[in-house]
């Protein structure tokens, strides 16, 4: 495939896939704008250690120097840490923009997922995804990483969404476009700090083996588009689901009362629900990141033997 002429593939990142060994995709708004510093920097390197750690090289995606950027140096992720919500949060949207200014810009999925592709990295691993918001029949509000998932050939393994998001409306959206939610090892859409909601995933898969075989036949028929991996918390991370529940119906009616809207919503909303209810669901956070990271290295490894 012709090399894009705005893309930097980090060395490391680049030996392993011309070998043909798995790489992971990271994204960077989880880091400006998903976590608080310190704790985005050193959960962005645990990651990263955590995907060495089981067989695959990762590659944290962000846009700086007018050059979009697959694997990043730690002081790159430093960087991106400490500017925080300072940062341009870029979606699909916003790419031409960013790279045109050459300021730093923080991929979101769907952009993690554009630039993943470039490179040749199929996997990518995070928190949550974007989706169908609350409200939405109203307010049109729909993250363009719903889109992305139908277009572009990326499996995205995540906790599944959080319920600041209409669940129900995002399976609807993501049936409808073609993008099949997986369930590892469970029938139900986990939401993100509990291992369960009240829909059920399309199918249910039981090792990463199973998965990698998929994703293969998906793209060896040709067929375009991601796929959504729903990895549920571990059990010993997941929260209450009184008192999460309780901080995102705050954190919406504060939302809804300062007029908070675009691409403003979902760092807002992140934001207050990690106040809200301070430490405990960062920590829940980070631990769901990790437990991602995890099971998208062993995907990748069973892939790299498809
Ligand atoms: N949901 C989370 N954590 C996150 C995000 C969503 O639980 O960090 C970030 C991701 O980068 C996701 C983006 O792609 O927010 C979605 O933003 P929007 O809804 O504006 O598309
Ligand atoms: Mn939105």
């Amino acid at each position: 495939m012709e090399r894009n002429p705005f893309l930097d593939v980090a060395p490391e990142v680049q030996a392993a896939l011309t070998a043909g060994k798995p790489v992971v995709a990271l994204e960077s708004t989880i880091i400006s704008h998903g976590m608080p510093y310190p704790q985005n920097v050193q959960t962005a390197l645990q990651v990263e250690a955590e995907v060495r750690a089981h067989g695959a090289v990762p590659a944290t995606i962000a846009i700086a120097n007018g050059r979009l950027k697959a694997g990043l140096s730690t002081q790159e992720i430093e960087t991106l840490g400490q500017a925080g919500r300072s940062v341009v949060k870029v979606s699909r949207r916003d790419i031409p923009f960013v790279l045109a200014s050459k300021a730093l810009g923080a991929t979101t999925v769907a952009s993690t997922m554009i630039v993943a592709h470039m490179a040749g990295i199929r996997l990518f691993a995070t928190g949550g995804i974007g989706g169908v918001h609350r409200g939405a029949e109203t307010s049109f509000d729909v993250s363009a990483d719903l889109q992305e998932l139908a277009k572009t050939p990326v499996a995205v393994v995540c906790a599944g969404a959080k319920s600041i998001l209409d669940l129900r409306l995002t399976l609807e959206y993501l049936e409808t476009h073609g993008v099949a939610v997986v369930g590892y090892q469970t029938d139900a859409l986990p939401a993100f700090f509990t291992r369960e909601s009240d829909f059920k995933v399309d199918y249910r898969l039981d090792t990463p083996a199973a998965i990698a075989q998929v994703l293969s036949t998906k793209w060896s028929a040709g067929l375009a588009g991601g796929m959504v991996i729903a990895n549920p918390i571990p059990q010993a991370y997941a929260m209450p689901k009184a008192a999460i529940d309780a901080a995102i119906e705050q954190a919406l009616a504060e939302a809804q009362a300062q007029g908070i809207g675009g691409k403003e919503s979902t760092p807002f909303l992140l934001a207050r629900v990690c106040e809200i209810t301070g430490g405990d669901s960062l920590a829940s956070n980070i631990q769901l990141v990790l437990n991602n990271a995890r099971l998208a290295a062993a995907v990748g490894l069973s892939l790299s033997q498809c």
